[in-house]
């Protein structure tokens, strides 16, 4: 009579598994089970020996007194038992480790959930009156969607509700406030995901971030925000063209946000997309030339300048105005380098505690800029998130 663990059949990770391991338990033997399932019984020992070994993975086998078990998507890597004189297990240290396999398939399965639930958006009808020569450009940069931050902390508060409210606000502002222009080219410039992952770090330098919800809260709110930015663009604009750059904080998830997006607006004919796996991009506009770096790469500066001639040195040629847009710094800077006007944007969002302890304190704004395309920038709307709050 085999004596099953039951405890075991958590660990069970398939049907035909939890199905093997229930005919053991009941017939008191491998053998027998596997007659009963009219199986080798081979196969039955293969699988009870998989989910033991599942088990351990996550770091239950008692018979080697192991008996603390890892949150997915952790495994356990090893065990150090501390015994007393008595012979009796006294402390465990467990060591885990990520599995990266897992997280892999976490991630995937994601993607595929997304994805098979994107709808196709249904074309919405044109605007009548717009100016050929005209195109607005709205900035959001470094929305830091998922960033918590407290008032009593930091002077603000910064969640996932709030993102979503002050971002698509500004937004019905700022194309409200533009001139009719036929062309709106949203600029969403990195760092819309506040982080990169499952777990709450900088994609390079792993600096432990504050988060608001869970990562997939995250990630819904950034298509949601997206996509609702891009609908009320289509209201007021014949031709919206959309930019997703990566930031420093969203290296992984402006592409597939991009992807995304694609894929729900393939039917709508007047929306198109900036594709580019380098983060330099641009645009261009009969005579006007414009430029976007979220600058985690390259600094603001005359070298920035200088390699938008030379990536982009045909639409540079073909230009007399032009200017470049940057973010990162969370606040205003604007410079002509020669050739080329380039403003550091500010933010939306509110300064976490990081900000508010180092004193980065800065005005929180968003701007669409209309530019002519023969004459280069002609018209500007600031927004403050103070003005929604007046609003409500
Ligand atoms: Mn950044």
């Amino acid at each position: 009579m085999t004596k099953v663990d039951p405890e075991l059949f958590k660990y069970a990770a398939t049907d035909r598994q939890r199905q093997i391991f229930k005919a053991v338990e009941s017939e008191g033997s491998h053998r027998k089970a596997a007659k009963r399932l009219e199986c080798l019984s081979s196969s039955v020992d293969q699988a009870m020996a998989l989910i033991k070994k599942q088990a351990a993975l996550k770091g239950y086998s008692p018979q080697h007194d192991m008996t603390h078990i890892a949150p997915d998507p952790f495994v356990v890597k090893g065990t150090s038992t501390y015994y007393d004189e008595g012979g009796k297990p006294r402390a465990q240290w467990v060591k885990t480790t990520l599995d990266q396999a897992r997280q892999q398939a976490m991630l995937e399965h994601a993607l595929e959930v997304a994805s098979s639930g994107v709808t196709r958006v249904k074309p919405l009808p044109m605007p009548k009156e717009v100016c050929d020569d005209l195109l607005n450009l709205i900035t959001i940069t470094d929305a830091h969607v998922g960033a918590l931050a407290r008032k009593a902390e930091a002077g603000e508060d910064w969640n996932l509700e709030i993102a979503r409210d002050v971002i698509i606000g500004a937004f019905k502002h700022l194309v409200s406030a533009a001139r009719p222009a036929s062309t709106c080219v949203i600029a969403q410039l990195g760092d819309m995901l506040h982080y990169d992952g499952l777990t709450a770090v900088t994609p390079t330098s792993k600096h432990i971030l504050d988060a608001s919800g869970r990562p997939f809260e995250m990630i819904d709110a950034a298509i949601d925000i997206m996509r609702a930015v891009i609908d009320i663009a289509l209201q007021r604009h014949r031709k919206v063209v959309v930019l997703v750059a990566e930031g420093n904080h969203d290296m992984g998830s402006a592409p597939w946000l991009r992807r995304l997006l694609q894929t729900a607006y393939e039917r709508e004919p007047r929306v198109e997309f900036i594709v580019s796996e380098n983060p330099y991009y641009a645009y261009q506009f009969g005579k006007t030339m414009l430029f976007w770096h979220h600058s985690h790469c390259k600094r603001l500066g005359p070298e920035l300048a200088l390699l938008a001639a030379t990536r982009f040195s045909k639409m540079w040629g073909e230009t007399a105005r032009r200017y470049g847009h940057t973010g990162d710094k969370h606040h205003v800077e604007e410079k002509e380098y020669g050739g080329m006007s380039i403003r550091q944007h500010g933010t939306l969002a509110a300064k976490d505690a990081w900000a508010a302890r180092g004193g980065y304190d800065s005005l929180r704004s968003a701007q669409s800029i209309t530019y002519h395309s023969e004459h280069g920038r002609v018209g500007a709307n600031e927004f403050h998130p103070s003005m929604l709050l007046e609003a409500a």
